[in-house]
């Protein structure tokens, strides 16, 4: 039994307590890593099966590493309600991002089960094995295998040691085989909906005073890779004028993406990795990588900003003397929730007393991976410490969580597909 019923906010207390043990498994000793099928992905995800099984869950882990647990209707015929997020994480990550939906619904579950209360569906929680894309820059590959969008070529993929995701599956326990992958794609006529908890990962809920929001969509990214390639020479005898800095073109152009990203209220910019390969004091680059991330509310201002970057970016490498070749990594549409979802969200978050509030998700998340397939809806929980997340300062409390619990409890109950 996962809940003290004896305690103050007994299920909010078991799911930051959970959240805490498993933030014990980490690639690195000194800050929250885990990744793609790493030793600490396989610890986090033994861990949360057994939490799922300690819920009364049946319990299954599928060909790309999900852990998913079935809390099973009377009737054999129901349509199923997916619930879930991620557990893998960024490096240096926060202990909710992701796990909060899976921890979550794990807690209401054991509730549900102590109480003897079944539902008139299927209930599946999924715990998503890759969201972030670390280890292989593969955004939602777990949750696109649910949607029969897997895209194959990523098995032969290599991480930064050399590993193919293939060998990785394979070293996991897992078949690392296209059949085994595609036979995950869920049926869309067997979905009823799929709902997704998940910390606001920003300061909007927090600055209002509210605890828990309804996400009315969420934005869609476009990911890019950027090579500059210049010419590496001696730092003392390379005359200024006569350079082919790499690294001073790729600051100029990152200038130029974080100005011209700022001119949408929704539309972000984000350089996140950059890197002078072999690089040394003494050495003028002569190659700079750099990523690319580019967002907004709706996929036209994100798409203008796309265009307009890519050709100002060239613009500079041409000015400059050097070489740029940009790859896209990844292209998410953006993904509108369910009105019906969103209104029933609504009035569970009223009937416990909360004022909801409707608001964008800036972050992408697994529902837009599901949205292809079946309505979604977002139940966001406020994040402490300024909104911070993709950091270990990011917070929630008990209080919040316990809301946010009774709130999807108050949701399955009267769910109906
Ligand atoms: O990038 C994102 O928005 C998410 O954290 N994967
Ligand atoms: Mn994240
Ligand atoms: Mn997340």
């Amino acid at each position: 039994m996962l809940v003290d019923s004896q305690t103050e906010n007994p299920l909010g207390r078991a799911i930051v307590e959970r959240a805490e043990l498993l933030a014990a498994h980490s690639d690195q000793p000194d800050a929250l890593t885990v990744t793609y099928l790493t030793p600490a992905h396989r610890a986090a995800a033994a861990q949360i099966a057994a939490w799922m099984r300690e819920a009364g869950l049946q319990v299954q882990v599928d060909a790309v590493g999900n852990v998913v647990g079935r809390y099973a209707s009377a009737d054999p015929e129901a349509k199923t309600l997916i619930t879930g997020s991620h557990f893998d994480t960024v490096r240096n990550g926060g202990r909710f991002d992701g796990r909060l939906g899976i921890l979550l619904p794990i807690v209401v579950v054991d509730d549900l089960r102590r109480r003897g209360e079944r539902l008139p569906y299927h209930l599946e929680i999924v715990a998503f094995a890759e969201e972030e894309g670390v280890r292989f820059k593969s955004s939602f590959l777990a949750s696109s295998a649910l949607v029969g969008a897997f895209d194959m070529a990523l098995l032969d993929r290599i991480d930064a040691d050399g590993v193919t995701m293939r060998a990785a599956m394979r070293a996991a326990g897992l078949p690392g085989d296209e059949a085994a992958i595609a036979a995950l794609a869920r049926d869309p006529a067997r979905l009823a909906a799929y709902i997704e908890v998940h910390i606001e990962q920003g300061p909007v809920l927090l600055d209002r005073g509210l605890p828990l929001g309804v996400v009315t969509s969420i934005a869609g990214s476009v990911r890019m890779s950027a090579t500059v390639t210049g010419v590496a020479s001696h730092a003392g005898t390379t005359p200024m004028p006569m350079r082919r800095d790499a690294a001073a073109a790729a600051a100029e152009m990152i200038l130029a993406i974080e100005r011209r990203c700022s001119q949408a209220p929704t539309l972000v910019g984000t350089v996140g990795m950059v890197g002078v390969p072999n690089g040394a004091a003494n050495v003028v680059p002569g190659r700079c990588e750099f990523s690319i991330d580019i967002r907004a509310g709706d996929d036209a201002t994100r798409d203008a900003a796309v265009d307009d970057v890519v050709r100002e970016l060239n613009a500079i490498a041409r000015r400059r003397g050097v070489a740029l070749d940009l790859a896209q990594t990844m292209r998410v549409p953006c993904a509108p929730c369910s009105p019906r979802l969103m209104d029933l969200l609504e009035q569970c978050i009223a009937r416990a007393g909360a004022a909801p509030l409707r608001l964008p998700s800036g972050a992408g998340h697994d529902a837009m991976i599901l949205q292809r397939v079946t309505e979604v809806c977002m139940l966001f929980v406020r994040c402490g410490d300024g909104g911070i997340s993709h950091n270990p300062r990011e917070t929630m409390t008990v209080e919040d969580a316990e809301l946010a619990a009774r709130v999807f409890l108050d949701f399955v109950r009267t769910f109906r597909p």
